[in-house]
């Protein structure tokens, strides 16, 4: 059951062994940069004598990475560098990243020891959805899947009665996919008269890419009948296998071996107590052409305590709860989507889409939360729409503290991304001071 049985088992201290003996060299191919040439001092020359010792380093920061377009943090000839990675984003320099063969193999590595924990092998037949390209979804997931010897369709996202004749007709078994796109295809699937649950091989789904709640994973899980797991990543670090679920399903390994991670209060920067939510912060162990070190994700995580029960020893995070800059404040309370996603997706009735929106009213801050509502209810009457309504504000006003105003919706109606699915509509800047 182990991809690489020494690694994800080896004993905490000869990990950390690892770990320091791997992020001194880090620091001296950091070094070579542009970005980093002066700033790490003697701790790129001479190395860190404890990993604690990171905590006298700067940050790294995205906008240090957009600063330093293009070139800036590339600590190896172009000549080495075979493959470039960017992550979206809509304004400003993109934030690009290298790889050398190395980096390329390494992370192939690690996709392979995610899918071969959740039990892929090399008879499954892999239906890759993510998109190819600059985003690091389609193909990470690509090369580690040919690493573990797995006949992959790198089909890509979109075109959803296509994708349902694959699956059908090639038998997967095992797909990757965004986990709002998982729910709109489940749309198409009554259309084409296919049955996910009986007509189709599959038994495994990889999602990631964008937040999502418990309450979505347990949804595909039984729209489709399939086991589902949780995967993160980003492309700063590699892509996707930074961190991910075994076969408990209980919190995502953060393949310590790769990455050196530290959860600290986004405020103040400081490290927080083992256990206590915050921002995670990542330095690469072993990348090549672009190391990062202590790179401020953003994302709100928090490690999660004790052993897990599958043997291995890497620590486990807790499923990404938002982005330390994603958090909205309505007339002064602390909300994150998810939590509105969460109350959501405890009702039945609701269906699977929705859409939060902020706007500015008599200098109140308004939320509205559109949602889709499923079939049944849709033909139902106007008393059952109205006691639905009033549950959901009921269930959002104890979740949040805050009122909101409901707007059902009817099924598929709301608008649909072909990448990571934007659900929040902060119109208050545009609107700042109006009446
Ligand atoms: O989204 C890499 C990836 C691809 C991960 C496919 C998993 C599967 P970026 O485009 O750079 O890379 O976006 C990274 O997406 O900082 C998180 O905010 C968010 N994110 C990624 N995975 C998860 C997850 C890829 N499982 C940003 N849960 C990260 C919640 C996630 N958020």
């Amino acid at each position: 059951m182990y991809w690489q049985k020494e690694i994800e088992t080896m004993d905490r201290s000869t990990l950390a062994g690892l770990q320091l003996q791997r992020l001194n060299e880090s620091l001296r191919q950091a070094g070579r940069s542009a970005f980093y040439g002066g700033s790490l001092g003697a701790a790129a020359s001479k190395g860190l004598s404890d990993l604690k010792e990171i905590a006298r380093l700067p940050f790294t920061t995205k906008d240090d990475l957009r600063n330093a377009f293009p070139y800036g943090f590339l600590t190896v000839d172009l000549e080495e560098v075979i493959r470039l990675h960017s992550s979206s984003g809509t304004t400003g320099n993109p934030t690009v990243v290298f790889h050398t063969a190395r980096d390329i193999d390494e992370w192939g590595n690690l996709i392979a020891r995610c899918m071969y924990t959740t039990g892929v092998r090399k008879q499954d037949v892999f239906q890759n959805m993510m998109g190819y390209g600059l985003f690091t979804g389609g193909l990470g997931f690509h090369y580690g899947a040919e690493k573990l010897g797995v006949m992959t369709i790198p089909i890509g996202p979109g075109n959803s009665k296509r994708q349902i004749w694959f699956l059908k007709h090639l038998k997967a078994t095992v797909v990757h996919i965004l986990p709002s796109y998982a729910l709109r295809l489940y749309s198409f699937f009554e259309e084409m008269e296919v049955d996910p649950r009986k007509d189709l091989h599959l038994r495994i789904a990889f999602i990631g890419a964008e937040p999502h709640s418990e309450e979505i994973r347990r949804k595909i899980e039984e729209l489709y009948g399939i086991k589902v797991y949780n995967s993160y990543g980003l492309s700063e670090m590699c892509g996707p296998g930074v961190a991910f679920e075994c076969e408990r399903q209980a919190g995502l390994h953060l393949w310590e071996d790769h990455f050196y991670p530290e959860i600290i209060d986004p405020a103040s920067g400081e490290v927080v107590p083992e256990g206590e939510q915050g921002e995670l912060v990542l330095t690469t162990l072993t990348r090549q052409a672009m190391p990062l070190i202590r790179y401020r994700t953003r994302d709100l995580t928090r490690f999660l305590p004790g052993e897990c029960p599958c043997g291995r020893t890497h620590r486990r995070i807790d499923r990404i709860t938002g982005r330390s800059d994603d958090m909205l404040i309505i007339n002064g309370v602390n909300i994150f989507p998810i939590q509105i996603e969460k109350t959501l997706m405890a009702i039945p009735e609701i269906g699977h889409n929705y859409l939060i929106e902020i706007h500015k009213e008599n200098f109140m801050d308004k939320l509205s939360v559109k949602v889709e509502i499923n079939e049944e209810v849709f033909h139902g009457t106007l008393a059952e729409l109205e006691k639905l309504q009033g549950k959901a504000v009921t269930a959002l006003r104890a979740e949040l503290g805050v009122t909101p105003v409901v707007k059902l919706a009817e099924p598929s109606s709301l608008p649909v991304t072909e990448g990571k699915a934007q659900r929040v509509f902060d119109y208050r800047h545009r609107e700042e001071g109006s009446r």
